[in-house]
C-alpha cells in the first residue's frame, strides 16, 4: 500500500532484542514495547474499528444478556477480508516477522485475526488455552495482542501463567466459567506465576503461545478497550485431527480446504513473513 494512498505500510523490519526471545521460550507470553509508533497505529484505527462494525459476526445483545464468554468481549473475525486498510495492518510483514523471531521459526502463516473489544463494564476473560480450538500440528503458534489506544490494566489488559505454554494441552476447556475454575485451580497446583497486567501504550503489544493460559479483569472504566489480534502458525505445520467440535469448527472456517494430515495452507493462510525474502505489504 502506497504511503500516498493510506496509512504508512507497517513492513519494515523489527528486530527482536535476545532477551525478549529468551523470555518468550521461557513464558510463552512478552511484552515487545513500541512495535509500531502511536501515529502509525492511529492511521489504522478507524479504519479497524469501521471494519469489526461491518463484521458478520456484531454482537446484537445487551451485555446483561450474555454468558461469561459474550460479556469478556465483542469479537469480530477476518477483518482482513473486510478492507484493504484492515488487510495492510494484518498482513504486516513487521508484525509477522517478530512472530517468526520469538517462535524461532523461517516462516509463518496466517491463522486468522480477531478485533477483541472489552466494552466498559464488560466483563472478565476467563482463563483458557487458545490452542485447545485449533487442529495445528505443531507449538509453533503465536497470538500478537494489540490495543489500538492507550490501555491500562483497570480496562482489562492481558495476564498470563508464566511457563504454561510448556505443559501442552491442560485438558478440553472451552473458554468460559468451567475453564476459569480449572485453569485457577490447575495455575495454583502447578505453582505457576500469574503475571501483572500492565499498561500499553498505542502500538506496544504483547505476544503469546498457543499453549499458554491467559485471561483478563474485567473493564471497570468508560472506555472501549479496542485489541486488535493476528494469530500466526510456523509454515509447513500439518492439520490435525478433527478429534471435537471447536477443531472441525475451525478447519472448516480457517483452514477451508485442508485435510488432517495434509499442510495447513488453504486460502485463508497465506505465508506473511519469510526470512530473506523482502517484500513490502
Ligand atoms: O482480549 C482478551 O481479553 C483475551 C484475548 C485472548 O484470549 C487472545 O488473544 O487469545
Amino acid at each position: 500500500m502506497s504511503a500516498a494512498l493510506g496509512p504508512p505500510a507497517l513492513s519494515s523490519a523489527f528486530v527482536v532484542q535476545d532477551e525478549e526471545v529468551r523470555a518468550f521460550q521461557r513464558d510463552g507470553h512478552v511484552v515487545i514495547r513500541g512495535l509500531t509508533s502511536r501515529e502509525e497505529v492511529s492511521a489504522y484505527r478507524d479504519a479497524l474499528v469501521e471494519a469489526g462494525r461491518a463484521a458478520p459476526q456484531a454482537e446484537p445483545r445487551p451485555l446483561a444478556e450474555r454468558d461469561t464468554y459474550g460479556k469478556a468481549f465483542l469479537q469480530m473475525f477476518n477483518l482482513w477480508r473486510q478492507s484493504e486498510v484492515a488487510k495492510a495492518f494484518v498482513f504486516s510483514r513487521r508484525f509477522a516477522g517478530v512472530a517468526a523471531q520469538l517462535m524461532g521459526v523461517p516462516s509463518v502463516r496466517l491463522y486468522h485475526d480477531q478485533a477483541l473489544f472489552k466494552e466498559p463494564g464488560g466483563g472478565a476473560t476467563p482463563w483458557h488455552q487458545d490452542q485447545f480450538y485449533w487442529p495445528l500440528e505443531t507449538d509453533h503458534t503465536i497470538t500478537l495482542w494489540m490495543p489500538l489506544v492507550p490501555a491500562t490494566p483497570e480496562m482489562g489488559t492481558m495476564r498470563f501463567a508464566s511457563g504454561s505454554h510448556r505443559l501442552g494441552s491442560l485438558g478440553d476447556f472451552a473458554i468460559g466459567d468451567e475453564s476459569q475454575q480449572e485453569f485457577d485451580r490447575v495455575i495454583d497446583e502447578k505453582g505457576l506465576r500469574r503475571s501483572p497486567c500492565e499498561s500499553f501504550e498505542a502500538g506496544d503489544a504483547s505476544f503469546h503461545a498457543g499453549w499458554t493460559l491467559h485471561s483478563a479483569p474485567p473493564n471497570r472504566t468508560t472506555t472501549m478497550r479496542e485489541a486488535m489480534t493476528v494469530i500466526y502458525f510456523a509454515d509447513g505445520t500439518r492439520v490435525g485431527p478433527l478429534d471435537h467440535p471447536n477443531r472441525q469448527f475451525d478447519r472448516d472456517v480457517w483452514l477451508q480446504g485442508c485435510e488432517p494430515g495434509e499442510p495447513a495452507a488453504g486460502p485463508l493462510n497465506p505465508i506473511l513473513y519469510e526470512a530473506g525474502e523482502s517484500r513490502s505489504d
